[in-house]
């Protein structure tokens, strides 16, 4: 298919084509990626999640002007997941990335929850896979750290930046239950604020308190509004790609991303066929009035609408 050569000669336009196509289940993108795959596995993933307002796009914008003086090509989707209309939070990115709008090394893609049916996390996945095939040195994904989707998608990053910020003393207590396991790295951001030291000294102490597995997640103070500490980061990151290089967890990482991927594909596919038949072929309504009446149970409803179901794939 055409924009397949076009995105392997280097054409930006058929990038956003095949985003958009795969963002919107388009009935060709299944055999889109497949001709894709044979070229990704290149890219390194960084994750970057917190707390909405962390300032995120803030950090990823300065972190970008590293990566390219590295001379680096960058490839970043922000995630927005917490609202289904993404207009403010894409202008928010844009507006806080512009400084890389006209850069043809950096290519910016924002997502929300409105244009990727059956699943954020997989629309985000496929979207990687894209610019990877593209040619992407890097790839950031930068995600709200609230929900188990959000997590889901940060976990597949070869390397994740969880952002904190001094705001409230009790921040770190509140979101540590999700986003504490994910981090490979800490950022204290907005460190110009009071009460930065508190924030990293708690993170800090949080950290050593956990079982020792090797790489301890260094925590960096930064102030993206300046820039400060961006360039100790971009180092922290490539420190600990090297780290997983180095003790093979490069390659166990992928295996668990592998996984991953082919288990939400395999659970994807079932749930979709089956409803497909379900809704073409057998009429739910009386079903449903039975339980809601309680002349049925549930479970042998379902089992018998299974039952009717055509497979295989
Ligand atoms: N004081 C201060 N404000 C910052 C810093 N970094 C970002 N901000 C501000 O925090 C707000 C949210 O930033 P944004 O990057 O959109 O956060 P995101 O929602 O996590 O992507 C914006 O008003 C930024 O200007 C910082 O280092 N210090
Ligand atoms: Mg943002």
């Amino acid at each position: 298919m055409k924009p397949v050569q076009e995105l392997l000669q280097g054409s930006r336009r058929a990038l956003a084509r095949l985003i958009t196509l795969v963002e919107n289940s388009d009935p060709r993108k299944e055999e889109l990626l497949r001709q894709l795959f044979p070229h990704t596995g290149k890219a390194y993933l960084i994750g970057i999640t917190g707390p909405p307002g962390a300032g995120k796009s803030s950090l990823v914008n300065r972190l970008l002007g590293a990566m390219r003086k590295d001379g680096f090509t960058v490839g970043v989707i922000a995630v927005d997941p917490t609202s289904p209309f993404t207009g403010g939070a894409i202008l928010g990115d844009r507006i806080r990335m512009q400084d890389h709008a006209l850069d043809q090394g950096v290519f910016i893609r924002s997502m929300g929850t409105r244009g990727s049916l059956g699943g954020l996390s997989r629309a985000t996945r496929e979207a990687v896979q894209v610019m990877d095939a593209f040619g992407k040195d890097f790839i950031i994904i930068e995600t709200v750290g609230v929900g188990q989707s959000e997590v889901d998608i940060v976990k597949t990053a070869d390397s994740t930046a969880v952002v904190l910020t001094p705001a409230g003393g009790d921040s770190v207590q509140t979101i540590k239950a999700g986003i504490m396991e994910i981090g490979d790295l800490f950022v204290i951001n907005k460190f110009d604020l009071p009460g930065a030291e508190r924030t990293a000294a708690e993170v800090n102490m949080m950290l050593d308190l956990k079982e020792e597995s090797g790489w301890r997640p260094p925590v960096l103070p930064v102030v993206s509004l300046y820039g400060e500490g961006v360039a100790e980061l971009w180092r922290a990151l490539l420190e600990h790609r090297r780290y997983l290089q180095q003790h093979g967890l490069f390659e166990a990482r992928r295996r668990r991303r592998a996984e991953g991927e082919l288990g939400e594909l395999v659970e994807f596919l079932v749930k979709s066929r089956v409803w497909e038949n379900i809704r073409t072929q057998i009429s739910l309504e009386q079903l449903v009035e039975s339980i809601a009446l309680r002349r049925r149970d549930p479970y042998s409803a379902a089992r018998e609408l299974l039952r009717q179901i055509k497979f295989p794939f």
